[in-house]
């Protein structure tokens, strides 16, 4: 079965002003797209693993054959954090409950949290992304470089940030660190409880 760019789900525009329509529609419909092209190329030759979810693919990197491991990696990679990520963008959700207790008892406090989580997408060296991550029961902030995602390190993403300048290079430049604030205002803590509450079970 081939993999399939899933549908964004809001408009291009949902996010604005803080991530603007044409980065949406181009990060969306074109670097996505790339990322699922190449790997669907990619796994052509390989029937056995085209029906491999691509989240079990990461998690086993050691076990993909040689010449395709790479590919796998990068191109998966884009395409498992690129589906995560669109999911995890939405205007005006406040953080829950839930998140607001256990980001106090793992950061020490909300700013704490934000200014770790901040340090790490803007200390991302090149294109990567950082994360905050479910590991041993407690929360965390890593990050990672290209599209490597940290569920091959037995870790659970929860939230991420795509530090790759073509998240945000038409409206923030080189400013990084404006587009990682802005970003703030547009995490979905909903999905984000979510997955915390399935990374805990
Ligand atoms: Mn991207």
């Amino acid at each position: 079965m081939k993999q399939e760019v899933p549908p964004l789900g809001y408009a291009y525009d949902a996010l604005e002003p803080y991530i603007d329509e044409t980065t949406m529609k181009i990060h969306h419909d074109k670097h996505h797209q790339a990322y699922v092209d190449k790997l669907n190329a990619a796994l052509e030759p390989f029937a056995g693993l085209q029906k491999v979810p691509v989240e079990v693919l990461l998690k086993s990197l050691s076990t993909i054959p040689e010449n395709v491991r790479t590919a796998v990696r990068n191109h998966g990679g884009g395409h498992y954090n690129h589906s995560l990520f669109w999911k995890l963008l939405k205007k005006d959700v406040p953080v829950t409950k839930t998140m607001s207790l256990a980001i106090d008892k793992d950061f020490g406090s909300f700013d704490n949290f934000k200014k770790q989580f901040t340090d790490s997408a803007i200390g991302r060296f090149g294109s990567g992304w950082a994360w905050l991550v479910v590991s041993n029961g407690k929360l965390e902030i890593v990050s990672t470089a290209n599209q490597d995602n940290p569920i091959s390190e037995g870790k659970h993403p929860i939230l991420g940030i795509d530090v790759w300048e073509h998240a945000y290079y038409l409206k923030y430049q080189q400013k990084r660190a404006d587009y990682v604030a802005a970003f703030f205002s547009v995490i979905n803590w909903d999905e984000v409880n979510k997955l915390y509450k399935e990374a805990m079970k």
